[in-house]
């Protein structure tokens, strides 16, 4: 536990894994890629928070829209006495669309790998909505994680908040794998309410993550930004183009750093060959119909029992519960 003026969080030490390790491996695949994670450092994340208010970039605009409508009837299923757990909670934006509809939750537990962000978001809370029970958990939510015991005895139902179609950026086979961690979270009769980006007209794909602002491409090459300051690399950027475009047989957008000239790369001690055009794969976000997210939540035990569109059919809220 530490001890905060006014906050006390559960601090589960998140551990860092090898950047450099990771970069290597994945600079090695024949097609190269990089771990999406790392497009998130203090600026990609700032970076991040400009895409999202991005005229072109439709996701947090629909979402917010669908809770701040919905957010009777979404409270209405999940039901009293809940405890809403909000993993990768971030700022904690998207909750307070929703606290002041929940009828009498037993409290809120935002899951943050930032320290300094969950202890600033909670204070916030404390002041806006001081009947409320918030239980901060400092912690990397895409590592397995036990629910600390101050959460887990928290009597009433537990129903994770996951917004954001953040699970569009693992594939389907990883999705599951991590829905189940989160059924096992909640146990059985835990609730999942949980955004998520609709396949639409490509076009509309393009115009989001290749913004003709040009705020995605410096959200990509800030990676090699980060790996020439973190990892001892010598990406020249020049060299390098933002890539972003809608695999139709993947149902995935795809993010890619595309190699202008044929170039060698260092990476530390260990040198890449770059082709011209040669690309390495930063990110994918793969897009559900509804009948294709609630069949994979299906194989993770959660059953759909109801879901809200925004008024112009982009995107989707879902609420399930666990068998
Ligand atoms: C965080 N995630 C859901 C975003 C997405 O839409 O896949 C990340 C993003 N990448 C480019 N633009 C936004």
């Amino acid at each position: 536990m530490i001890e905060n003026a006014k906050v006390e969080l559960v601090d589960l030490e998140p551990k860092s894994t090898s950047l450099l390790k990771e970069v290597l491996t994945g600079l090695s695949r024949s097609q190269k890629t990089l771990p999406p994670k790392l497009l998130y450092d203090k600026r990609g994340s700032e970076i991040f928070e400009k895409i999202c208010l991005l005229k072109e970039y439709y996701p947090t605009r629909a979402e917010s829209e669908i809770l701040k409508t919905y957010a009777g009837d979404i409270s209405r299923m999940i039901g009293p006495d809940a405890l809403i757990i909000e993993p990768g909670s971030g700022a904690g934006d998207k909750i307070r669309f929703l606290l002041p509809h929940l009828i009498e939750p037993k409290g809120y537990v935002p899951i943050e790998i930032s320290k300094e962000i969950l202890l600033r978001m909670t204070e916030e809370l404390h002041t806006e909505f001081p009947f409320l029970n918030v239980l901060p958990v400092c912690a990397d939510f895409s590592q397995e994680i036990e629910l600390p015991l101050t959460v887990d005895r928290v009597p009433g139902k537990k129903v994770i908040f996951f917004p954001g179609s953040t699970i569009g950026n693992f594939n389907p086979q990883e999705a599951v794998v991590f829905l189940r961690k989160f059924g096992r979270m909640i146990g059985e009769g835990g609730g999942m309410l949980i955004g998520v980006d609709l396949k639409k007209d490509p076009e509309v794909f393009k115009q989001a993550y290749d913004d003709p602002h040009g705020v995605t491409a410096e959200f990509n090459m800030n990676l090699l930004e980060r790996l020439n300051r973190e990892a001892e690399a010598g990406f020249d950027l020049q060299n390098f183009a933002h890539e972003a475009f809608y695999n139709e047989k993947l149902s995935r957008v795809e993010m890619h750093l595309v190699s202008r000239i044929p170039q060698l790369v260092r990476v530390h001690e260990s040198v890449f060959r770059f082709k011209e055009g040669e690309s390495i794969h930063t990110e994918s976000s793969y897009k559900y119909s509804v009948e294709e997210f609630s069949e994979l939540c299906a194989k993770a035990k959660f059953k759909i029992k109801k879901y809200w569109k925004d008024s112009q059919n982009l995107f989707c809220v879902y609420y399930f519960e666990r068998e």
